[in-house]
């Protein structure tokens, strides 16, 4: 999760209250003892919703606030070694933009993929290059694993990602920048069947 907006604590509350089953707590700046404080209140109001939280890349954080999962990019620990770390319970999540990133996320026993990112994104500095709907139909192919797609979703084209095979979607500025955080977060869950 990113805003520049709506406090988080607020967006995630609205959002979840809405539908929203699952929010991925995302800081790449701050220092850990900043990112552990926002992660364990936004956990708390998670856990209050029944939803479930997932923090991105640490898994240090992911255990300290006792997070559901982790999230893990392709620059972070290797999945064997988080699952190690994480134990047998927690969920884990990879980032995967290609192919092979997916063939080995499957084998290594990730839980889900995030893949993309399916559209252009002004959410994330220097990204893989644009996988496209075509991307997304070819790595449905290739794993049973639930994939959420990422990257520039938005509801005119959440209909055609679904379409194409993924079984959610992960957005930022959807509902960062919405003006209605619950109806636009009911629209994708109408969207997403
Ligand atoms: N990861 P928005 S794309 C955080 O392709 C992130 O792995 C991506 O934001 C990937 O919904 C992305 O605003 C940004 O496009 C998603």
């Amino acid at each position: 999760m990113a805003s520049g907006r709506k406090p988080l604590g607020e967006l995630l509350r609205e959002a979840a209250a809405a539908g929203a089953r699952l929010f991925q707590y995302r800081n790449k700046t701050d220092s850990a003892l900043t990112a552990y404080r926002q992660a364990l209140s936004l956990r708390q109001a998670a856990a209050d919703a029944q939803a479930l939280f997932i923090v991105n890349d640490r898994c240090d954080l992911a255990l300290a606030v006792e997070a559901d999962g982790v999230h893990l990019g392709q620059d972070d620990l290797p999945l064997p070694l988080a699952r190690t770390l994480m134990g047998p319970d927690k969920l884990i999540g990879l980032s995967t933009h290609r192919a092979s990133e997916v063939q080995s996320a499957t084998a290594e026993g990730a839980d889900y993929l995030g893949f993309g990112p399916i559209f252009s994104t002004a959410s994330k500095r220097d990204h893989e290059p644009v996988v496209g709907l075509e991307g997304l139909r070819l790595i449905r192919t290739l794993t049973r694993l639930p994939i959420f797609a990422i990257g520039g979703i938005t509801l005119e084209n959440v209909s055609s990602v679904v379409q194409a095979g993924a079984d959610g979607v992960a957005v930022i500025s959807a509902l960062a920048q919405a003006a209605d955080v619950a109806a636009t977060v009911r629209a994708f869950r109408a969207s997403l069947g």
